[in-house]
C-alpha cells in the first residue's frame, strides 16, 4: 500500500500536464466578463479561480470531489458502529479524488496521530491572553504562533525547487490538522469550563479524539465527523477560503494562509453566522418571554430587518436554494433530537423566514444555510456559550483551505494580483469612453 503523500504526487504529476496544456494552448480563451456591477459589488459571480476539490452549484449546492454530501457520508469508510465517516479518510479524498480503502484511511490516522502533539508554547500564549478574547482570536493566534514550526518556510530559505513546493507545504497543513482539535479544544475548556482542561488521550480518530478533549460522551464523536465535514470546504470564492489561497499565494507559508482565512471567517456576514443565529434565537426568547408562536416570529422578524439588521443564517452569495449542508444537518435532528424545544423553533424560523425575506425583497436568496442550522445541535450536545460555535466551523474549514493550498503549489499557482482601477475610470467605461493603461505588474 502507498502512502497518501506517495498517492497525490502520483496525482499531481498527471494533473500538470492538464493545466500546463491549458496554459500554452489556451491563455487567452474568455470563460466572463466583468460588469461595473461586480466590480462594485463584491466580485460576485466573476469566474476567475480554479479548485477541483470541491464545485458549488447554486441549486444544487456543494459537490466534494463530485460527491453529493449524501454520497460522500455514504461512500467513504466509516467508522465501525457509527454514522459518519472518518473525518481522515475525508481528508485523502479531498486531496485525491478517490475514496480511501479501511487501510488506506488507518495509514492516515496513524500518520495525523505520530503528528498530533501541540508545541507547549502554543498553550502558554493562550493562557496569557485575556480570558474574555474572544475564541477565534484565541484559535487564530495559535495557529499564527506555530508559524516557527513551518516546514516550508524553512526549506524555501535553503532554496526549494519550484515543483517540490508542495511537500513541505503538504507536511505543515498535515501537522496543523493533526493539532488543530486539540487547539480547540483546549481553548473551549480553558474558556468555558473553568479551565479543566482534559489533556489528549490515545489518538483514535479526529473525532472521537476531538469528543474526548472537549470531554462529551458519545454520540459527540460523530457529531463531530459530520460537522468537520459539513463544515469542510465551499469551493473557493467565500472569505475563508479565498483568503487562505490569496495569502498562500504570496508563497506565505500554512500558518500564515490559515491564520489569515480564520479571522475572515470570523466575520458576521461569514462564518460567525452560526453565533449569531443562536444569539439572536436567544435575545427573542428573552425578549418574548415564550416560545414563539408563527405570528410572533413573523413580527420579530420584521423588527429586526426595519432596524436595518440581517436575519443570520439566510441568503447567500452564491446558494439560490436551501443549503443542502442546512438539510443535511436538518436530517440528523429529525433523527436524534426530533422533539428538542430549539430545534423546533429552527423549524419554525425556515417554515416563516424565507416568506419574510421574499416580502422583503433584498435578498436575493431567501433560504438558509447550514449556520442557520448547526448551533442547535452544539447547544443540544451542551455547548451553549455560542460564541464559541465559529470554532467548530474553523476546525473543518481547515481541511478544505489547507487541501486547496497544497495543490495551489502543486500546480504552481503564481502570486494574487487583481487589478483596480479609480472611480474615475469606472464612469468613464459607463459612457463608453476607453481607459487604457491595463498592464500593471507592480
Ligand atoms: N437578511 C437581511 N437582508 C439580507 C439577507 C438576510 N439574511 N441576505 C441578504 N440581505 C440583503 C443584503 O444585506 C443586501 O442588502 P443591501 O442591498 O442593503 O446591501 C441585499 O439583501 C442583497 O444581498 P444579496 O445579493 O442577496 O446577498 P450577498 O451576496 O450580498 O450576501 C450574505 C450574502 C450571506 C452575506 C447575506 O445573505 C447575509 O448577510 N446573510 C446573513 C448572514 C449569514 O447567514 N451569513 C452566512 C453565510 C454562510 F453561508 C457562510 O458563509 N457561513
Amino acid at each position: 500500500m502507498i502512502s497518501l503523500k506517495q498517492r497525490l504526487f502520483e496525482k499531481i504529476n498527471a494533473h500538470r500536464p492538464r493545466m500546463k496544456r491549458l496554459l500554452k494552448e489556451n491563455k487567452d480563451v474568455v470563460i466572463d466578463h466583468v460588469t461595473i456591477g461586480q466590480c462594485i459589488g463584491g466580485v460576485r459571480n466573476v469566474k476567475c479561480l480554479v479548485t477541483d476539490i470541491s464545485y458549488l452549484d447554486p441549486l444544487e449546492g456543494i459537490r466534494f470531489r463530485g460527491k453529493t454530501i449524501g454520497e460522500t457520508f455514504n461512500d467513504l469508510p466509516h467508522v465501525p458502529g457509527c454514522e459518519y465517516p472518518y473525518v481522515e479518510g475525508f481528508w485523502y479524498f479531498l486531496l485525491t479524488g478517490e475514496v480511501p480503502t479501511m487501510d488506506e484511511t488507518l495509514a492516515v490516522i496513524e500518520d495525523f496521530s505520530a503528528r498530533s502533539q501541540v508545541p507547549h508554547y502554543v498553550f502558554d500564549i493562550l493562557r496569557a491572553m485575556p480570558r474574555d478574547t474572544h475564541p477565534m482570536t484565541l484559535l487564530s493566534a495559535a495557529v499564527l504562533a506555530m508559524q516557527r514550526e513551518s516546514i516550508f518556510a524553512k526549506r524555501y530559505i535553503d532554496g526549494l525547487p519550484k515543483a517540490d513546493y508542495w511537500d513541505p507545504m503538504y507536511e505543515d497543513c498535515a501537522n496543523i490538522l493533526a493539532r488543530l482539535p486539540a487547539v480547540a479544544a483546549y481553548i473551549y475548556r480553558m474558556k468555558y469550563c473553568s479551565d479543566t482542561i482534559i489533556p489528549a488521550g490515545e489518538y483514535v480518530d479526529m473525532g472521537a479524539n476531538f469528543a474526548h478533549m472537549m470531554g462529551i460522551p458519545r454520540p459527540y464523536d460523530d457529531v463531530a465527523r459530520m460537522n468537520f465535514i459539513l463544515h469542510s470546504d465551499h469551493e473557493s470564492g467565500n472569505v475563508s477560503s479565498h483568503a487562505t489561497h490569496l495569502v498562500a499565494s504570496a508563497l506565505s507559508d500554512a500558518y500564515y494562509s490559515l491564520s489569515s482565512g480564520f479571522n475572515g471567517l470570523a466575520g458576521p456576514l461569514h462564518g460567525l453566522a452560526n453565533q449569531e443565529v443562536l444569539r439572536w434565537i436567544q435575545d427573542m426568547l428573552h425578549h418574548l418571554g415564550k416560545v414563539p408562536t408563527e405570528e410572533d416570529l413573523r413580527k420579530f422578524l420584521w423588527e429586526r430587518l426595519n432596524s436595518g439588521q440581517v436575519i443570520p443564517g439566510y441568503g447567500h452569495a452564491v446558494l439560490r436554494k436551501t443549503d443542502p449542508r442546512f438539510t443535511a444537518l436538518m436530517d440528523f435532528c429529525e433523527k436524534h433530537l426530533p422533539d428538542y424545544e430549539l430545534f423546533k423553533i429552527v423549524k419554525m424560523i425556515y417554515k416563516v423566514a424565507p416568506g419574510v425575506l421574499m416580502e422583503h425583497g433584498k435578498a436575493k436568496n431567501p433560504w438558509p444555510n447550514l449556520d442557520a442550522q448547526s448551533g442547535v445541535v452544539h447547544w443540544y450536545y451542551g455547548i451553549t456559550d455560542y460564541d464559541y460555535y465559529t470554532v467548530l466551523f474553523a476546525v473543518g474549514r481547515a481541511l478544505g483551505v489547507l487541501s486547496n493550498i497544497i495543490w495551489d503549489r502543486a500546480l504552481g499557482y503564481p502570486i494574487e494580483r487583481p487589478k483596480s482601477i479609480t472611480t474615475d475610470m469606472l464612469e468613464k467605461y459607463a459612457v463608453g469612453e476607453d481607459c487604457g493603461g491595463d498592464d500593471d505588474e507592480s
